[in-house]
């Protein structure tokens, strides 16, 4: 059996590399030609811990080719982005796009799976593209079960940073068009997940990603809520959520700087998009966490106002912002919040900015600024006079800070 991966990004990639150590023949479809060279050569273009053994192993031992065209397999994947467009509504392009591309070389006996974060009815909606580029051959939405190809919707749940480890452990959710889609979905995920494969219909399938991540997002915007709160009433909201805790049936999440990734400030929108008069909590539950970057912001500003009324100029002023990436001992700076509130001191404050970011070696461009330098931890406790606490990586949690320093810790672990 082969099965072809379309798009061999952050879930398409592990994914491809999981199916070859099940040893499936795999072919890997992406319009990146750099990406298809350097999987080719058995390297990774994408940072995820044991990925790039795993692609290594498929890849030499000829289980796994990349290629920039689809060619035939016996089973489709598609794992491209679905990013937004104008006010936060879904843009499905790429996936119309790796469908129209995939369609030619369908033949009867196919299954087509949507691996990609999709809003309700995604699925429905590639299987017409597939129709209408293939009238010679029949879909589910024509012909039920007696379909020629079958369709599902197969959302990754895979958590970064721990990818190769959830792809295979993590029970998958698999929603057919018909019962027979799902039948077929699941027999291909079982050659590589352990966990269970859990069948239901496209729709649910859909929507139940959304709601894995918005469910997220509202339970961190209750945290993130409440240490506002908080700070209005000169209470520790870490202490506090700690002994709110000790209630059998109460789980409060961390408070932090805001929500980043590519995932949880995203799919709550899309829910959204489809159900804008009811979606209320949803949509506040985005507002809180879009907003908090700003109260931060807000909270270093009050800082450097009252070491101004002490005596000192705003240019002698050096700030340190302790983490920017997007969560605690990854590297991944895409849609960080912290990174954010970084760009935003170094444009607004006349003078030094201290990062520190152990996981990285060289800013990113977006920070790029002659009031910024990338320094280590010693240089910036011992030369700040504000210090930022943005992420909770590990190395900073055993640090304690001189006595002098004015500190806003976001993510509560030196106060
Ligand atoms: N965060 C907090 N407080 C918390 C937990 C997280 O502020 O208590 C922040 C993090 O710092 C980060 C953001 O939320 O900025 C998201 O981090 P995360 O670890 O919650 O999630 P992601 O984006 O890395 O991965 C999520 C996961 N979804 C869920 O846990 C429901 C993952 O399983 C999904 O596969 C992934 O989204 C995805 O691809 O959809």
């Amino acid at each position: 059996e082969t099965v072809s991966v379309i798009g061999l990004g952050y879930i398409g990639l592990p994914t491809a590399a999981a199916f070859a150590a099940a040893r499936k023949r795999v072919i890997g479809v992406d319009i990146n030609r750099h990406a298809v060279d350097t999987i080719n050569r058995g390297e990774i273009h994408i940072v995820e811990p044991e990925l790039d053994v795993a692609v290594r192993a498929a890849v030499t031992g000829g289980f796994l080719r990349a290629s920039t065209q689809p060619e035939p397999a016996d089973a489709f994947l598609i794992a491209v982005p679905t990013p937004f467009k104008g006010d936060h509504e879904p843009d499905l392009a790429y996936i119309e796009a790796a469908g129209k591309a995939l369609a030619p070389v369908l033949k009867k006996g196919d299954l087509v799976v949507l691996e990609s974060t999709s809003p309700v009815g995604a699925t429905e909606r590639l299987a017409d593209w597939l129709a209408a580029a293939r009238p010679d051959l029949s879909f589910p939405q024509q012909a039920g079960e007696q379909a020629d190809v079958n369709v599902a919707y197969c959302p990754e749940r895979v958590l970064p940073g721990h990818v190769m480890r959830e792809l295979i452990e993590n029970d998958r959710v698999i929603g057919g068009m018909t019962p027979r889609c799902s039948e077929r979905a699941c027999e291909l995920y079982k050659s590589f997940v352990r966990g269970e494969c859990v069948v239901t219909n496209a729709r649910t399938a859909e929507m139940c990603k959304l709601t894995e991540n918005a469910f997220r997002d509202v339970n961190i915007a209750f945290a993130n809520e409440l240490s506002i709160i908080c700070d209005k009433l000169g209470i520790n909201v870490w202490d506090l959520v700690r002994l709110a805790n000790r209630h059998p049936r109460v789980n409060i999440l961390q408070p932090g700087p805001g929500v980043g990734g590519h995932c949880i400030a995203v799919d709550p929108w899309f829910i959204v998009d489809s159900a804008p008069e009811e979606a209320r909590l949803i949509r506040t539950a985005r507002e809180v966490n879009n907003g908090k970057p700003a109260w931060v912001m807000n909270k270093v500003e009050e800082a450097i106002e009252q070491a101004q009324a002490d005596g000192k100029q705003g240019k002698d002023l050096t700030i340190a912002v302790f983490g920017l990436a997007f969560k605690p001992d990854i590297d991944d700076l895409r849609e960080s919040p912290a990174l954010d509130i970084a760009i935003e001191l170094a444009s607004r404050h006349p003078g030094r900015v201290l990062a520190v970011e152990p996981h990285i070696s060289v800013l990113p461009d977006k920070l790029n600024s002659p009031n910024v330098i990338l320094v280590d931890l010693p240089t910036a406790s011992a030369q700040a006079d504000i210090a930022v606490l943005l992420v909770d990586h590990k190395p900073f949690k055993e640090l304690s800070m001189p006595a002098h320093l004015k500190i806003i810790d976001t993510k509560g672990i030196w106060t």
